[in-house]
């Protein structure tokens, strides 16, 4: 009874970590959003990006916008005019193509001195099931071994006293 109920709840997180790792959403900057001098480069350290992925982009709306632009106007802050920018405030990005996406914001100098600017790379998803899913058996495999290694030295002691 207790198994069975341990499995349902192991496929439950299995089933939710499967659909989290399928599409994720990343708010740019967690909950400071979208913001004046916050280190953007700091927050894409560690993560992966992902066709399909969402970025969502939390701002008061008129106080800033999102803008999708080139390498060159990312680095040098140029806006360029046939650019829509999003303007609502709560802007969600579907990440459609894997490659280099560059954002800033288009509002005042936030661009080039208070560092709203954001690049990531979005990966394919074809190349990314094979690598997650032997990952994800290397750290179901651990627990296991650990498991049995505990069973017997815990038979050990049992014998020992
Ligand atoms: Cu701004």
């Amino acid at each position: 009874m207790t198994m069975s109920c341990a499995n349902v709840i192991f496929l439950a997180t299995l089933v939710a970590l499967a659909t989290s790792i399928s599409a994720t959403e990343y708010t740019v900057g967690d909950a400071s959003g979208w913001t004046l001098d916050f280190d953007y480069q700091t927050w894409t350290q560690g993560k992966q990006f992902f066709v399909g992925d969402k970025l969502v982009f939390n701002y008061s709306p008129g106080k800033h916008n999102v803008l999708k632009v080139n390498g060159t106007s990312f680095q040098q802050c140029i806006m360029p005019s046939s650019n829509e920018a999003l303007t609502s405030g709560n802007d969600v990005v579907t990440l459609l193509t894997p490659g280099r996406k560059w954002y800033v914001c288009g509002i005042g100098k936030h661009c080039e001195l208070r560092n709203m600017k954001l690049v990531i790379n979005v990966e394919s998803m074809s190349p990314a099931p094979s690598p997650s899913t032997t990952s994800g058996s290397s750290t179901l495999v651990i627990p296991k071994t650990y498991g049995f290694a505990a069973a017997f030295i815990g038979s050990l002691l049992m014998f020992l006293i």
